[in-house]
């Protein structure tokens, strides 16, 4: 008999696993209420959601005597009626408290658990006690060695990366273990890993080091073409920054052109500078990119360390990745330690001047592990308890978790709710989608979801205002 293993991936509380008021929906008024409900189940009939990688590699690492299956939790409760031999759990640290309760409840039936995921990686000392076995670091070869041990009964409570992973070494990814027809697409790839910037608010350069690791380009070619095969949907390059390499780009999807795919991913700003890459991107099929703006003031550039672009190149290389025929979706970070009143009306003319298809407004979030954390811990300027990691959860700009540097709280509350509601309504939606250079209805999708998202976050500010006395 084989052993049972089952990789666990969680749900967040609000957002693309499903909007819902972070107070509980008895706080929102009834027609809101019933807007909501209505507005979960589409997002959930639109398959909005995408597996995960990270369970994805590691179900593909085979060791004779072991089957492996993805529990996804956004889909289906944890299947305690089968035997299991061991569950592995994927922590974020937005969903820590729910994977220590998961594991409590499992190994209070005997079930060994071993945590692993970002949040294992930057804190392991805090996992420990809710864990038979901790995976620090990436997993991709530990997996193996573990599993090995499962099936030799010489299993051991800690396994540790030395050092990462050289993802040189062809690892196929194998999807057997996904239910394929729940998600949007099961097309993801990430062709590297590592980061060489250090903004202050992210954990990517601190989780997977500063040099850029790659997987060689014949690799990725073959993988998208197995995957072609037997999903034709969108593919997700879930790199940080597709074009932190230019060259390495340029041969990736100059080889990939011909295969005919549509795609979408992440990627600086700089592109629009890089004239041969964004023809090869636009060549290749590439339908959107995500890319962070974070702020338009230098201040808060320099203040957070988002020192790869200059302010006055930004708007330039959004028109020129937008000319190219790609959709663009900017993401903003309003509260960072320059921004003042007058930040949202910038905000408001840059989008408007570069017409970006999908504007992301968000609030700052200190995860613990970042700098940013670290820093607004040291000034006292937390508003909630950094040991309370339930404080952390993913949300759509829904409660504050910091006081902003030169705004007062309320003021700032005000003017942010001012702000999403001019960006996010539905006559923005319907230019924006018809606008779009490319995936109109889908641009035109996100601007609805983010319009009926962001008055769940004006409601939920409010609310932490009153909660906090000063509403
Ligand atoms: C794509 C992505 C998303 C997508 C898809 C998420 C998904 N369904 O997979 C979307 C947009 C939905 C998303 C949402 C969020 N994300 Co996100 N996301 C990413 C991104 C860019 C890539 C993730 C990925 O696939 N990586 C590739 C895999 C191979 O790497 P990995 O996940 O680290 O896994 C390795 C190890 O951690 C370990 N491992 C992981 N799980 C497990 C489990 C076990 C049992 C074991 C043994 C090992 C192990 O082994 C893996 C292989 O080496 C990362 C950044 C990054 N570079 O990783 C952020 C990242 C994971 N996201 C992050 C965050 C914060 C979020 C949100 C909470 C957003 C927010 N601002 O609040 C939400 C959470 C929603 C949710 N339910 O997941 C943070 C997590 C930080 C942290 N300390 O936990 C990251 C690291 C980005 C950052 N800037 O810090 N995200
Ligand atoms: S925000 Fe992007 S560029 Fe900055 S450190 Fe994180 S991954 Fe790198």
């Amino acid at each position: 008999m084989n052993r049972q293993v089952a990789l666990v991936f969680l749900p967040s509380d609000s957002g693309v696993d499903g909007a819902r008021s972070i107070y509980g929906e008895n706080s929102v008024p009834g027609p809101l209420r019933w807007f909501n409900d209505t507005v979960r189940n589409l997002i959930k009939k639109t398959q909005f959601a995408i597996p995960p990688l990270a369970l994805m590699i590691l179900s593909s690492v085979e060791v004779p005597g072991v089957e492996q299956q993805i529990c996804d939790l956004r889909f289906e409760p944890f299947p305690f009626d089968r035997q299991w031999d061991l569950v592995g759990i994927s922590v974020q640290t937005g969903m820590a408290s729910k994977a220590f309760a998961l594991a409590g409840e499992l190994r209070s039936r005997g079930i060994p658990v071993v945590l692993g995921g970002p949040h294992v990686t930057l804190f392991p000392e805090t996992c420990r006690q809710h864990a038979d076995i901790l995976a620090i670091g990436e997993a991709d070869d530990l997996w193996k060695e573990l599993l090995t041990d499962l099936v030799r009964g010489t299993i051991r409570p800690e396994y540790r990366a030395e050092n990462p992973p050289d993802l040189s070494i062809p690892r196929p990814v194998f999807r057997s273990s996904l239910k394929k027809n729940r998600y949007f697409t099961t097309n993801l790839i990430q062709t590297g890993r590592g980061c060489p910037y250090r903004c202050d608010f992210c954990n990517v350069h601190v989780l997977n080091g500063h040099a850029l690791r790659q997987r060689r380009i014949g690799d990725l070619v073959e993988e998208v073409q197995r995957f072609r095969e037997d999903d034709h949907r969108i593919f997700f390059f879930v790199d940080d920054s597709i074009n932190a390499d230019p060259s390495f780009a340029l041969e990736l999807f100059s080889r990939l052109e011909p295969l005919g795919i549509r795609w979408f991913g992440q990627a600086t700003t700089a592109l629009g500078q890089q004239p041969k890459l964004l023809d090869a991107f636009a060549r290749s099929g590439c339908q959107a990119l995500l890319v962070g703006i974070e702020s338009i003031e230098p201040s808060s550039r320099d203040a957070h360390r988002k020192t790869q672009s200059r302010t006055e190149e930004l708007a330039g290389n959004i028109k020129a990745i937008r000319n190219s025929g790609i959709s663009l979706y900017g993401s903003f970070i309003y509260g960072l330690d320059g921004d003042t009143l007058g930040t949202p009306s910038a905000i408001l003319d840059f989008i408007a001047d570069t017409r970006l298809d999908v504007p992301g407004i968000n609030i700052l979030r200190p995860n613990p592990g970042t700098k940013v954390f670290d820093r607004l811990r040291e000034e006292g300027r937390l508003l909630f308890n950094p040991d309370d990691l339930d404080s952390f959860r993913f949300t759509f700009g829904q409660e504050m978790l910091y006081r902003p540097k030169n705004i007062p709280l309320p003021d700032f509350i005000e003017s942010y709710s001012t702000l999403t509601r001019k960006v996010f309504n539905t006559s923005n939606a319907i230019r924006r989608g018809l606008e779009a250079p490319s995936i109109k209805p889908a641009v035109l999708l996100f601007n609805l979801f983010y319009a009926h998202l962001y008055s769940l976050s004006r409601h939920d500010l409010q609310r932490q205002l009153q909660l906090l006395g000063e509403g």
